[in-house]
């Protein structure tokens, strides 16, 4: 199985548009290249993954050094990718190391003086699992039903039309941006779109490689028409209650991106300073811009921008934010991963909303269900259940007065992390829907607009 980093031939010269299922069973056999399906290519062959758990202060400062390596020429840091962490002593910080850079960061390591060893490597191999995905997601893609893969930019899309065109005037699908790369920032409104209807806002996809969350807003989008054409009570209840404002996929570059070149890539794609892409959006917004969590250089993953909305996809969220900002009752952004359903301000610690108590009920009462599912959800302020992170679409959604706002982390709490695999996607969107549904119960109360 020969591994290329670009698709030969191009798709767009292949002159038979192949039949997908002769397709999957050409790439079965190592025929054909997953990226000219559209999918990922076999990368990531021996890069791993370390747990580094620093129990002292020398420890974590050699994390936080090699983390302000991201991008330098020749540094042990350069190539090395941060996805949790450095945070404080005894947490866990999860580092993501290419295979030819392994042997160097690991030498450079320094030694621990207790009797055993402050770090681990958890995964040997990463291309193993990603080429693994890849063929699974193949076979698979070719069902009808939604849920059954992970989708590409272009099914998410088709997908939202074919939806739009079943739903007559019970839905509409609107485009409110432009990505850096030219593609299109779509959102789909569920129900019926009156000025007294309290909106229900759930995004997803705003990080590329947490491919559940935008599985799951679809898995919402699905349900929830499906549900009023049928007239299952819930769902109606629900729609007499709010119109949903559903954008699966935020970052569209982005997922591209880890489609045909990086699995693992987390930003947009806007070129910067220094031969580095992407800014990290959920960096980007303008509430405590630059803060904690954030760092001003363009080759890290929580590159904040070089100023508060620099980005045409955050932008994109702010403008329909603010013009909806009085209608809306609920924010809320799916990630995976991590099971945790949070509570603002995350900007730092010991900061919080007004009406955290109030926030929490049904956040609370989600937990509950999530748990009674067999899932369980940590819940609480996201600096305390995460990190602080400033510049995040859940602290500029609270901080324009939206009453609830969360994110969202979709599992799973470390086993799979990214590469949860497709067949779970049903799961994760039943469990997840069953307690938006306890959820939005508790909040119908609250079911005025907000006069100001
Ligand atoms: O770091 C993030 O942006 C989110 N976690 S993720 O692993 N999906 O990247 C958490 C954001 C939580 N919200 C705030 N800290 N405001
Ligand atoms: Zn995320």
């Amino acid at each position: 199985f020969i591994q290329l980093d670009t698709c030969w031939p191009p798709v767009s010269t292949m002159s038979v548009k192949v039949n997908s299922a002769f397709a999957s069973a050409l790439l079965a056999f190592g025929l054909l290249l997953p990226c000219q399906l559209g999918l990922p290519t076999t990368r990531n062959q021996g890069d791993r993954l370390i747990v580094f758990v620093p129990t002292r202060q020398a420890q974590l400062d050699w994390l936080e050094l090699i983390h302000s390596q991201a991008g330098k020429p020749g540094e042990v840091g350069e190539n090395v990718r941060f996805w949790f962490g450095p945070g404080l002593l005894n947490q866990e910080t999860i580092v993501f190391v290419p295979g030819g850079d392994y042997g160097r960061l690991v030498s450079a390591i320094p030694s621990s003086q207790d009797t055993y060893s402050w770090w681990t490597v958890q995964k040997e191999n990463l291309g193993k699992l990603v080429t693994r995905e890849t063929r699974a997601n193949a076979v698979r893609r070719r069902s009808s039903d939604i849920s059954s893969a992970y989708r590409t930019y272009q099914e998410i899309l088709n997908f939202l039309d074919q939806t739009q065109s079943t739903c007559g005037s019970f839905c509409s699908v609107e485009k409110f941006g432009t990505s850096y790369e030219g593609r299109d920032l779509k959102l789909i409104k569920i129900g019926d779109d009156l000025p007294s209807k309290r909106i229900i806002w759930i995004d997803a996809g705003i990080h590329a490689r947490e491919w559940i969350a935008p599985a799951t807003a679809l898995y919402f989008i699905d349900k929830i028409v499906q549900g009023y054409k049928s007239s299952d009570s819930t769902i109606k209840s629900m729609l007499d209650n709010f119109a949903f404002y559903i954008a699966p996929l935020l970052n569209p570059d982005g997922y591209v991106y880890t489609f045909t070149t990086n699995r693992f890539w987390r930003k947009t794609r806007s070129a910067q300073a220094g031969g580095c892409y992407g800014v990290d959006p959920n960096r980007n917004f303008g509430y405590h811009w630059g803060g904690q969590g954030t760092s001003s250089n363009p080759c890290a993953e929580t590159f904040r921008g070089s100023s508060a909305f620099s980005e045409p996809e955050t932008r994109a969220v702010r403008d329909k934010l603010l013009a909806i900002r009085l209608r809306t009752i609920s924010f809320i952004t799916m990630h995976s991963y991590g099971q945790d359903w949070m509570v603002p301000y995350g900007y730092a610690y010991n900061v919080s909303v007004d009406n955290y108590a109030q926030m929490m009920r049904p956040v609370q009462a989600a937990a509950d269900k999530l748990k009674s599912l067999g899932r369980n959800y940590d819940i609480g302020n996201s600096a305390v259940v995460t990190y602080p992170a400033a510049g995040a679409s859940d602290d500029y959604a609270a901080s324009i007065g939206v009453p609830y706002a969360h994110t969202i982390e979709l599992p799973d709490t470390g086993q799979y992390r990214f590469l949860l695999p497709q067949s779970e996607i049903p799961r994760v969107g039943l469990e997840t829907l069953e307690a938006l549904k306890v959820y939005l119960g508790y909040i119908a109360a609250a079911n005025q607009p907000r006069d100001e």
